[in-house]
């Protein structure tokens, strides 16, 4: 890192925490950054079921022990992501010794047992957790995601099951909901209702994460700006999960890129500059901001939606040095 800037952290302080996401090689090769930067840590991978739970009668604890003793040396918040999900499981969750589905009682017993265990673990270090992850389908009349083992199996209550017993293992943690595409009208307004309905049940439910993996095409600061209210008007806070900005059109497939073009520097660093400017708008609200990354070598969106296409999404070069959009968003 070759550039000083003021801590970007410390400049949001009366705002809310910047988290950021790291796997066990980024607190090595981002320490820097991750020390200077942000102050609320996320697992992108090694709290999901399928790694801290890869076999029935085996818990691997290892990683994600690692990333809490790194934020407690470093005085970082901790979000655990995520309880229940239908991506990332292990093999063995959804059957039996035969190979066969498990019932209902049998899925749930399991459920019960690792949020218990995972969240007891980790109760004192992790102040909040996605309880449950992507349940809410993308199109279509259904609210529920159709073809999810949780769904398939349980039953539409899967979600307050898994919201009780997370509860009942720590009281004092704070409980997510967690989606993407969560500021297209027609998904909003049915996230809105599956959570609305939570809480008018009683659910122990104090949060909607929005995961925020956004482009420098959309969506529209409007919709965003509608979610948060009508996300905010069921009482509940906010926090931005997963928030990137991709440089390239959602259906945009092009490959021919070695470097941003200054057109979508400039994007960029607009889009961050009015998303932040939102965000601190509504700061009562949105209580935690959260980048799915704390530079440009180390993202997702190198692989998704196309494998091996470079992105240049987050606020920090491949160099770890600031991006005219890091500058902007501190200019206030
Ligand atoms: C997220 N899904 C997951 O929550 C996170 O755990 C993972 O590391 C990356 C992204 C986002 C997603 C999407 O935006 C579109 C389709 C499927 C999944």
């Amino acid at each position: 890192m070759s550039e000083q800037v003021l801590s970007l952290y410390k400049k949001y302080e009366k705002y809310f925490p910047i988290g950021t996401c790291v796997s066990p090689r980024t607190l090595q090769t981002h320490k820097g950054l991750l020390i200077e930067h942000y102050n609320s840590l996320t697992s992108e991978n090694h709290m999901k079921f399928e790694s801290i739970h890869p076999k029935k009668d085996e818990y691997d604890f290892s990683a994600a022990d690692e990333l809490v003793q790194f934020a407690q040396k470093h005085d970082k918040l901790v979000r655990g992501h995520t309880l229940v999900w239908h991506g990332q499981n292990p093999s063995w969750l959804f059957r039996n010794d035969q190979g066969d589905l498990i019932d209902r009682n049998t899925l749930l017993k399991r459920m019960e047992e690792h949020i218990n265990t995972v969240v007891t673990r980790y109760k004192d270090t992790v102040y909040c957790w996605d309880v449950v992850n992507e349940a809410v389908e993308d199109s279509g009349s259904e609210i529920l995601r159709q073809r999810s083992p949780w769904l398939d199996i349980v039953g539409p209550d899967f979600l307050e099951k898994a919201f009780e017993y997370a509860h009942a293992a720590s009281p004092d943690t704070l409980l997510f909901y967690n989606d993407y595409n969560e500021s297209q009208p027609e998904k909003r307004d049915k996230i809105y209702k599956l959570v609305k309905g939570l809480v008018d049940k009683n659910i122990p439910i104090h949060g909607v994460g929005l995961q925020a993996h956004w482009s420098i095409f959309g969506p529209s600061l409007d919709d965003i700006r509608a979610a948060i209210e009508k996300y905010a008007s069921l009482g509940l806070q906010l926090h931005i999960t997963e928030l990137d900005v991709s440089v390239f059109e959602f259906d945009d497939r092009r490959t021919d890129l070695t470097e941003p073009t200054a057109e979508m520097v400039d994007k960029l660093t607009e889009r961050y500059d009015e998303i932040f400017t939102l965000f601190r708008e509504y700061s009562e609200v949105v209580t935690n901001v959260t980048l799915w990354g704390a530079a440009d070598d180390a993202t997702w969106l190198d692989g998704f939606p196309v494998r091996g296409r470079k992105n240049w999404p987050l606020l920090f070069d491949v160099n770890h040095d600031p991006k005219p959009a890091l500058k902007k968003i501190m200019e206030f």
